[in-house]
């Protein structure tokens, strides 16, 4: 299948982080999926650590979001035209996240931090964004600078088909340094239109910011005139209902989200303070359109996520209490990282703080580990460099299986 897949598909695959470069290997093809379980096409079952990269917060076909869809089947799926659904979306997104006071829905999270981005240049008049080496935040052309995922994984330093001038408006500065950042501002201060960060790191692996780093950030882009950008997308009503905003009490101007808030099917959305999404058009001068954004298909999956959120809170304390007893006392030799049902298991005893900590792993020993567990039915990121997510449906056998085969290869 993988061959078949090569003569039509770049490496057989629609993305490259699932193409088990970094772990070698051939991709297993999956056929079918349920709660916390992932079937390939020849019959293997295995528990799923990835989740779709994020949004299967639920785990696989939650009964309340395969309603939701169905019910969006009898109406139609794509208008092109403003529905009631939107408008519900958006309100159940501010609800969360009330730095949200105005959202656009896109496509994907590339999407939502490309639009945010440009809204943040056509607000302030600048040109230049700051992002941290490490972090993803889609394959947005100014933004793959030193960019983590599937460009960590595969060692590509900056991408090939950006054009110069598009990375030379994105300073890229280690994660958790404040000396950076401050030199930063000195240096640039005035022509720095956004900080653009993952507020809780997946890209690199699982990296927490340090104490002391975002509120930083707030008090150096409130002094000069820059906006605060926390990309969401993964974080965002995964390590709180109210995403890392939630967590640790920050309302940046402009946040963005994708994965969960969809229930699995694309979407992306970007918004912040009402002055500043005043500026998109048809309102304002900065341009962003989508055939299929807040179309009803995708929008009633993450209604019905976001609302069956809403509904049960308890849920995140569940999440870790698991994520906590997958994660004690594991073996020597590993660093792990983790906030809620996010986690890294890092091969490395250098605590991992930033790209360069993570980049002591050995990614070789990782692949190992990897291949070890897939053959005992537990499917972790096939990358040392990504996050990996426990879900409600994943139960405490699946995690007493797991904590097995973690050991077994100790
Ligand atoms: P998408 O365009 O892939 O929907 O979202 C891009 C994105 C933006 N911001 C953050 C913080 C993200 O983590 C992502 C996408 N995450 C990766 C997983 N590390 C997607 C997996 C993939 O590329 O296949």
């Amino acid at each position: 299948m993988l061959a078949r897949g090569q003569e039509l598909i770049p490496g057989g695959v629609n993305s490259p982080v699932r193409a088990f470069r970094s772990v070698g290997g051939t991709p297993r093809f999956m056929a079918r999926a349920n709660a916390s379980r992932l079937w390939d096409v020849d019959g293997n079952e295995y528990i799923d650590y990835i989740g779709s990269w994020g949004p299967m917060l639920l785990g696989h076909r939650h009964p309340e979001i395969l309603a939701a869809i169905e019910d969006a089947l009898t109406i139609g799926t794509s208008f092109g035209a403003p529905t009631e659904r939107e408008i519900e979306l958006a309100e159940e997104i501010r609800d969360a996240v009330p730095s949200m006071e105005m959202i656009r829905l896109v496509n994907s999270g590339t999407e939502a931090t490309m639009s945010a981005l440009r809204v943040a240049r056509g607000f302030t008049g600048r040109d230049l964004t700051i992002k941290f080496e490490g972090c993803y935040h889609g394959h947005v052309d100014s933004l793959l600078v030193k960019a983590g995922s599937g460009m960590a994984t595969l060692g590509i330093v900056d991408t090939a088909g950006v054009p110069k001038a598009f990375a030379d408006t994105t300073l890229a500065l280690p994660y958790n340094s404040v000396e950076a950042l401050e030199q930063a501002f000195a240096a640039h201060g005035d022509d720095i239109a956004a900080v653009i960060l993952e507020p809780v790191v997946g890209n690199m692996g699982c990296v927490l910011p340090a104490p002391g780093f975002i509120s930083a950030l707030v008090s150096l882009t409130q002094k000069h005139g820059a906006l605060l950008i926390f990309d969401e997308v993964m974080t965002g009503f995964r390590v709180a209902r109210g995403g890392a905003q939630e967590l640790f009490g920050i309302t940046p101007d402009m946040s963005t989200f994708g994965k969960i808030i969809g229930g699995g099917l694309p979407i992306g959305a970007y918004g912040g303070r009402k002055e500043i999404m005043r500026k998109v058009a048809p309102v304002g001068n900065v341009y962003q359109a989508g055939t299929l954004s807040g179309n009803p298909l995708a929008v009633s999956a993450g209604l019905a996520m976001l609302r069956h959120i809403r509904s049960h809170s308890g849920l995140y304390a569940g999440l870790e209490a698991n994520a906590a007893a997958l994660c004690a006392d594991l073996p020597g030799g590993l660093t792990v990282n983790r906030v809620g049902s996010m986690f890294t298991l890092f091969f490395t005893e250098t605590p991992v703080t930033d790209y360069e900590t993570a980049k002591t792993s050995d990614t070789a020993r990782f692949g190992k580990f990897f291949h070890h567990l897939l053959e005992r039915g537990v499917y972790f990121p096939p990358s040392q460099f990504e996050a990996a997510f426990l879900s409600t449906a994943h139960t405490p056998a699946d995690i007493a299986h797991t904590r097995k085969a973690i050991a077994d290869f100790f």
